[in-house]
């Protein structure tokens, strides 16, 4: 709808504009319209908030149309851009094509692709398995994301994983400059060291001409105060916020209820069920009753 098309075109423009777009995780439409409510500036469909929302770890097991479904859900309830998070691109080149299609018309304002083998395994684990595939061969996926795209406001962003792999920052900028060359919008650079020096480092190394994406969920001193003053860095996703929230959250109610033998104790210190009727947009609703239930 048109006001996709309004969300694609004010990202980019607000990466154009040099300023830093600040990005909530989001696991289901609830979780968007909180992020939006925040005053984020975007959404990150997140592959790894999905996969534990169902259960299951993030190692390529939620199918792209559970993960479109979610995307399409969001866009019906939040005017934000949504940054989706499609791993792998579910294959090789010829399986991103139809991705990008699906992708674009569910209403996502930009896509991140990872340069790992399919079926990937989750970044953050301290021992993961992780395996990428060859420079050119991601590369020939990129060039076939910006070919299909339909709309030139929609961004792809392209994820290396030779941080998390271990190959070091040579290998990491080299995979970068590849990837900015096969026409990436972005770059996403990702770490898992508990600091922020890995990613500095790169960062200050970085000759490209596209702007820097990063998920600083491993070094979390590095604040939007430190990420404004190193520069290049267009983008801050905050990558499994919105779930580990929701965990937090669940288990101290649920715990406390069997804690205090019922409900009368929590009751106060949660948000009423009005709240949730707000969220839902209920007041439509009645609005509607007066209107058409004669
Ligand atoms: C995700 O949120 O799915 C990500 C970020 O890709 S991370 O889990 O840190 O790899
Ligand atoms: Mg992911």
């Amino acid at each position: 709808g048109a006001s996709t098309l309004t969300s694609r075109a004010s990202l980019r423009a607000h990466i154009c504009a040099g300023r830093l777009a600040h990005v909530m995780a989001a696991h289901s439409p609830l979780s968007a319209i909180l992020a939006e409510e925040a005053g984020f500036d975007g959404i990150w469909a997140s592959g790894f908030e999905l996969s534990a929302l169902y259960g299951l770890p993030d190692v390529s097991l939620v199918s792209m149309t559970r993960h479109l479904d979610m995307v399409r859900s969001m866009a019906e309830q939040s005017s934000l851009p949504i940054i989706a998070d499609i791993d792998t691109g579910f294959g090789n080149a010829i399986n991103v094509i139809y991705a990008i299609e699906q992708y674009e018309r569910a209403g996502a304002a930009a896509v991140v692709i990872e340069d790992k083998a399919f079926p990937k395994v989750t970044s953050l684990l301290a021992d993961g398995r992780q395996e990428l595939i060859r420079t050119e061969e991601f590369a020939g996926k990129i060039r076939a994301a910006v070919a299909t795209r339909a709309d030139a406001d929609f961004l792809v962003i392209a994820r290396t994983e030779a941080l998390i792999a271990g190959l070091g920052e040579a290998e990491a900028l080299k995979r970068a400059r590849a990837y900015e060359e096969a026409g990436a919008d972005m770059i996403l650079i990702h770490s898992k060291r508990k600091t922020p020096d890995e990613v500095e480092s790169f960062v200050r190394a970085w000759r490209g001409e596209v702007p820097i994406v990063i998920v600083p969920t491993a070094y979390p001193e590095m604040n939007e105060s430190r990420i404004r003053a190193l520069g290049k860095i267009a983008m801050v996703i905050y990558g499994n916020h919105a779930i580990r929230a929701a965990v937090t959250a669940m288990k101290d109610v649920f715990t406390r209820i069997r804690a205090d033998g019922g409900i009368h104790r929590i009751d106060p210190e949660i948000v009423p069920v009005e709240e949730i009727f707000r969220l839902q947009k209920m007041d439509a609703v009645k609005a509607n009753e007066d209107r058409f239930l004669w």
